[in-house]
């Protein structure tokens, strides 16, 4: 998906129109698990730890050095819970990748994914500051706009902040996203909906306002990584192959909401049918066939892979990892990943991307308030006797 990024707002302060799209406005299984197996837990590759730096913190608007963490602490594990807790062990196999509607998601090719782990949940508030409180991170969306990127702007200009969904008050054509998203000073994880709001309470929730850099920094610390777009698709068809939603052929709400989306008229009106008419606590509606929860709705989840359009005419078929660069035709040149599952503003009247087969895209440096992210271990398995 693609909303705003963090020059977002020096864009229209200065009056400069940019092109917005967005969400589509944008087995068999082998049981992998054997008796008593030793784990041999991936650490984070060195190539992505260099990618966050080298994509992202030259777009980052603020000073690198003020918001590092400490290196040892990146690849250091939490203190105090064990790596697969509240993980799924997803098997290896082969799926059918791709859905028929969106032309980004074809040619549908069979891959193999490798078994892997994956969090049951979206990353929530609690597991963030605790992440946060662990390593002074500071998040893209609360760092100031540096003064030299942006030598005009007067020092109020530069405050941080982010992009808010903000519902129009009446009906709106569906195709001018500045009518629902409002760039708000002081957004940020702790403060979702603006400097007035805040998480107390909301410590089951996932996590939102994070940028591509930011997820990819607690996974790191976490001794995890992002998805791979193939990973999270295989994850969330559950086994259902080329079935049109995560739980099978039902439409949503029939006969029950197994989603967190978008009821109602959009952007203006949200009937709340599901129970919820913005982000839910994770797990607050029915896991997947794989026990994973909130694969469709609730909030898109940042993925590893670079975003481009003909990404699936690629040949690698066996744990695909996505092109080596972004494009978007839309955008070009500007730097974007792969989302993934769609949000709680998703519905078949817009957005439609909360399916399984729907793909996200969204510049690196931008974050809102319905993006979030959950992370996955890669693993090896042994016999205990071999
Ligand atoms: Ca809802």
């Amino acid at each position: 998906m693609k909303l705003f990024n963090h020059h977002t707002p020096l864009l229209l302060l200065f009056g400069c129109t940019i092109a917005l799209a967005g969400c589509s406005p944008s087995s068999r299984h082998v049981d992998h698990t054997p008796s008593a197996p030793s784990l041999v837990v991936h650490t984070p590759s060195t190539e992505l730890a260099k990618d966050t730096l080298v994509e992202s913190a030259p777009r980052a608007l603020n000073t690198p050095d003020a918001n590092a963490i400490d290196p040892a602490k990146q690849i250091s594990q939490p203190d105090s819970q064990p790596l697969l807790e509240n993980m799924v062990q997803i098997p290896e196999g082969w799926f059918t990748m791709g859905q028929e509607e969106f032309s980004d998601a074809l040619p549908k090719r069979r891959i193999w994914v490798d078994c892997f782990w994956m969090d049951a949940t979206e990353v929530t508030n609690e597991q963030f500051a605790h992440f946060v409180d662990q390593t002074g991170y500071v998040t893209l969306a609360e760092r100031p706009i540096d003064p030299v990127q942006f030598p005009n702007l007067k020092a109020s200009q530069l405050e941080p902040g982010s992009i808010v969904f903000t519902p129009s008050e009446g009906p709106v054509s569906l195709d001018n996203h500045t009518q629902w998203w409002q760039w708000v000073k002081g957004a940020s994880w702790k403060h979702p909906e603006g400097p007035k709001s805040s998480i107390e309470g909301r410590e089951r929730h996932p996590v939102l306002q994070v940028a591509w850099a930011d997820a990819v920094a607690y996974a790191t610390w976490a001794g995890k990584l992002l998805p791979t777009e193939a990973q999270w698709e295989r994850a969330a068809r559950g086994g259902f192959d080329q079935k049109e939603f995560c739980w099978g052929d039902d439409k949503p709400g029939t006969p029950r909401w197994q989603a967190n989306i978008w009821q109602g008229s959009f952007p203006d009106s949200n009937s709340r049918a599901d129970g919820y008419v913005a982000a839910a606590p994770v797990g607050s509606f029915p896991s997947n066939a794989y026990g994973l929860f909130d694969m469709s709705g609730n909030v898109w989840e940042w993925c590893a892979d670079w975003y481009r359009p003909d990404a699936y005419f690629l040949k690698e078929l066996r744990n695909p990892k996505g092109p080596d660069s972004s494009h978007d035709p839309a955008e070009p040149g500007t730097p974007k990943r792969v989302q993934r599952g769609g949000s709680y503003l998703c519905s078949d009247v817009y957005c439609r991307r909360y399916v399984p087969g729907g793909r996200g895209k969204q510049d690196v440096e931008s974050a809102t308030n319905h993006v979030g992210f959950r992370c996955v271990v890669l693993i090896e398995t042994k016999h205990a006797n071999q």
